[in-house]
């Protein structure tokens, strides 16, 4: 048990409803927690958001289907509304704020920006939420429409942060703070400081004591991408599609078995696979192509070895050896001898997946 009254056998339950897609159960057990006394913001923060971090845990390892999580991801989409309709709206007072709530260009994980917007409209905010993958356009279009006093942009993965970076440039431009969170943003926000955002918060309810604290939030960030490193990431976009041919041509070659394998996603094969396989393929690829392009973006290649991490775990898990992921990045580094900062963010890619490799061997 904790301070918030939510016990670890509470937490255990509430896995068990997401496990079994059980919207009745999941929603009696939080909305009773609320009615209960607990607040709503700890039912939020401390047993939904856990639950799925949880529930990305047992997809990555395999346990879970996507259809699994899916679905566990729905019954939690549910209970927030559920949550929040049942708490009590806080009594308004003084001028509104307003918070314009969006995900940045390219990510679809929308459930943190809608917890985020419901503990700040609980907390007395007036939100606006946009949902997944805001493109700059629509953005900056809402901005001028509603006149938000700041906008709070959620990311969650790395390898949309050179879109995020024109989603703050553009609030900012129009004169507006840009708040961000979400994994994506890196510890303690270290990338979103260097896209030039103005604040950072870890979770919603950092965020909304900080602007409480802080309030009226203001232009203070400054953007720390360099001209260099803009010019190898751009040049990356455009040889994607050649890379990306590349890339599944050298990894066939070294790891032919994966065509027989359904429960990974199928490298991109000129034959022998179907169109579903060949799209997730690409896709597979194509990330890892793109959290390259966004270390080289913001200067860091932890941006690059972390989604390696992330993908040499995921086949872990799946019995294959994570070799061809090596093989990757010295295909890339053959193709990309001209452009420094991309070479040297390969090196550090291919020296991580080696020590990786090195410890994995080393007995217990
Ligand atoms: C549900 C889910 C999905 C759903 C999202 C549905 C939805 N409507 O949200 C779907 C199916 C769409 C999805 C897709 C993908 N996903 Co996914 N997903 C998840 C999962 C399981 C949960 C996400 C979530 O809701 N987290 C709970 C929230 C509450 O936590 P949170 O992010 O920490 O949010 C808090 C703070 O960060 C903060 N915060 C968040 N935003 C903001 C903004 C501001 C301004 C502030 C101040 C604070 C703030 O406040 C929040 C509340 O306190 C995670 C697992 C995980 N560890 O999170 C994987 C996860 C994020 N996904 C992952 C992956 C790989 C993908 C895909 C690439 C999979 C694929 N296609 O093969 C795609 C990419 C889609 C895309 N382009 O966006 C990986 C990412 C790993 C990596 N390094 O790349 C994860 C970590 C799973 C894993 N363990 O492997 N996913």
């Amino acid at each position: 048990m904790n301070a918030t009254g939510i016990t670890d056998a509470v937490r255990a339950d509430f896995d068990v409803c997401l496990a079994d897609a059980d919207e009745g159960g999941a929603l009696e057990l939080a909305v009773g927690l609320v009615t209960s006394g607990v607040s709503a913001e700890d039912v939020l923060l401390g047993l939904v958001a856990p639950a799925q971090v949880r529930v990305g845990e047992r997809w990555e390892s395999g346990e879970w289907t996507v259809a699994q999580e899916h679905a566990a991801t729905h019954v939690s989409r549910l209970t927030v509304d559920a949550v929040a309709s049942a708490a009590r709206a806080p009594v308004g007072g003084g001028s509104p704020r307003h918070v314009l709530v969006a995900c940045g260009d390219g990510e679809w994980h929308v459930l943190p920006s809608h917890i985020l917007a419901e503990v700040l409209r609980l907390r007395g905010f007036q939100v606006r939420s946009l949902g997944g993958s805001v493109s700059p356009h629509e953005l900056l279009s809402d901005v001028h429409q509603n006149g938000p006093d700041v906008v709070a942009l959620s990311c969650t993965l790395t390898f949309n942060l050179p879109l995020a970076h024109r989603q703050i440039e553009t609030c900012r431009c129009a004169g507006v703070p840009v708040m961000t969170g979400g994994p994506g943003f890196g510890p303690e926000g270290i990338w979103a400081y260097a896209l030039g955002a103005d604040l950072y918060a870890a979770d919603a309810r950092d965020a909304a004591e900080a602007l409480l604290r802080h309030w009226p939030p203001v232009l203070r960030g400054e953007s720390s991408v360099q001209d260099g490193a803009v010019e190898e990431y751009a040049a990356l976009v455009r040889r994607r599609p050649d890379l990306l041919a590349h890339l599944a041509h050298v990894l066939r070659d070294v790891f032919p078995g994966l065509r027989e394998r359904p429960d990974i996603p199928n490298i991109p094969y000129s034959s022998g696979s179907s169109g579903r396989e060949h799209e997730e393929g690409t896709e597979f690829l194509g990330r890892l192509l793109d959290s390259l392009a966004a270390a080289v973006f913001v200067g860091d290649e932890r941006v690059f070895t972390g989604q390696l991490a992330f993908a040499a775990a995921y086949f872990s898990a799946r019995s294959v050896r994570p070799r061809c992921l090596l093989a990757m990045t010295d295909a890339l580094a053959d193709r990309l001898r001209g452009s420094p900062r991309t070479l040297g963010t390969l090196s550090a890619g291919r020296r991580y997946l080696v020590t990786r490799e090195a410890d994995s061997r080393r007995p217990e």
